[in-house]
């Protein structure tokens, strides 16, 4: 695989990280056309893919200059963005916090702030698509506008402070244990989230009225556990959106265990040095005391007797390797015994409070909140027996106190 297909082939997973169906693709191997960045006979090219396909983004690999954008969305009849574009997409796409959404929101205006002049020039001409909405705006006026823009957001970040605080209050919110799939876009990440999401048809997700397009609910060996999907590492990510990534990242890594998404099948190069930024990034963003799995993925693509040999020349740099095919879902239950290894630190409460209605508020709570094993309702009190990860199980000794209840001895059984 030469280096432009490879390329070609992550952008086309970041699109689909972005919500697309990819259609077509398209390459051009030339010196760049200062109107197009490709050349005329592509264009004519691509307008025709546009008839056949129905298509309704042209998205770019290169770095595109706003002239160059305008000229081809103007051509196509449709709107053109560039792959960094596209990557704020994504983010946006994922940012939940505020936070993360201040970040992007910034690095969108810097973007903005860069093509602000030609913009405005371009939206005196004519209407086009991705160029509406400037044409009052004098040049002067709207950088201003930014600018006061960008001051008032850097004033809101500096603001959100004791992040630290944050997480650990994130993760106690949860009383099941949580387990978030990082690694690069293309990896096998929500490949993976769905091969082992859906072997889970019989939980009732309905009940769980918190859970986003990005959790699920699994249940295995009779626990329960959450897993998250993450925004995707990425390839030459630009300089000024790694403020944004690592917030976005953030607020969804914070669990109680990480499964590192790596595809085995790419060069042991290549393995290493993803794998290596991906653990620099996680101790950056300060979740590096957080266990980690790592899943080697796609072994479908490999013969049976490279794979042996492949791990040991990879093995120093790995932490927990499990091989497995998302795909192919091969390996899920090897996965599965090494997430419930590394997650035994399950606490085990049992306890019974007075009937009373805020004692059912708050049963209802716990049940979905946490692994409700048993309930047992008598005359006047309600019994339960549920598992919990600790921090979840400490704030909980706190409340059945203050609802007048009384733990009871644990029987040691599975
Ligand atoms: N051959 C093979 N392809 C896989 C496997 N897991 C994922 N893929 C493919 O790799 C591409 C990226 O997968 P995706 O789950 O979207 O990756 P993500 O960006 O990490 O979420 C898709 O085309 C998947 O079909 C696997 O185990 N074997
Ligand atoms: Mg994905």
């Amino acid at each position: 695989m030469n280096n432009e297909l490879s390329s070609l082939e992550e952008l086309k997973a970041l699109a689909e990280a972005a919500g697309y169906n990819v259609v077509a693709q398209v390459t051009q191997i030339r010196r760049a056309d200062p109107r197009f960045q490709i050349g005329a006979g592509k264009v004519a090219e691509i307008k025709t893919l546009i008839k056949e396909t129905q298509a309704e983004k042209l998205i770019f690999d290169n770095r595109l200059k706003p002239i160059q954008l305008y000229n081809l969305s103007k051509a196509t009849g449709i709107e053109a963005i560039d792959r960094f574009k596209l990557i704020l997409e994504i983010f946006t796409k994922n940012a939940q916090t505020k936070e993360a959404k201040l970040q992007i929101k910034l690095a969108t205006l810097e973007y903005e702030r860069i093509h602000a002049k030609q913009r405005v020039r371009l939206s005196k001409l004519t209407e086009q698509p991705g160029f509406m909405g400037l044409g009052a705006y004098e040049r002067e006026v709207y950088q201003e506008a930014i600018n006061r823009q960008i001051t008032t957001i850097l004033r809101k970040l500096e603001k959100i402070r004791d992040k630290r605080l944050l997480h650990r209050k994130r993760r106690s919110e949860l009383g099941f244990l949580s387990i978030s799939l990082a690694g690069y876009t293309g990896a096998g990440k929500s490949t993976l989230f769905n091969s082992l999401a859906n072997e889970n048809v019989e939980v009732n997700q309905s009940l769980f009225t918190t859970l986003t397009t990005t959790t699920r609910l699994l249940e295995f060996s009779n626990r329960k556990f959450l897993l998250i999907d993450t925004v995707g590492f990425i390839d030459r990510l630009p300089l000024s959106l790694i403020e944004a990534f690592h917030s976005t990242l953030e607020e969804t890594i914070y669990s109680n265990l990480i499964l590192l998404v790596l595809d085995f099948s790419e060069s042991i190069d290549i393995i290493k040095k993803k794998n290596r930024i991906c653990l620099n990034t996680i101790k950056k963003i300060d979740a590096s005391n957080i266990p980690i799995i790592t899943v080697l993925n796609k072994i479908d693509c490999i013969p049976e007797n490279e794979i042996s040999k492949k791990l040991k020349s990879l093995k120093i740099n790995i932490r927990n390797p499990v091989l497995i095919s998302a795909l192919c879902k091969k390996n899920l239950d090897l996965l599965r015994q090494e997430i419930l290894k590394k997650l035994e630190r399950f606490v085990e409460l049992s306890f019974s409070i007075p009937t009373s209605e805020l004692s059912m508020t708050f049963i209802s709570w716990l049940h979905e909140k946490t692994n409700v094993k048993k309930t047992t309702y008598n005359a006047d009190f309600v019994t339960i027996t549920l598992r919990a990860n600790p921090l979840f199980a400490m704030n909980l000794k706190k409340k059945v106190k203050e609802l007048n209840g009384k733990f009871e001895a644990v029987p040691k059984n599975k």
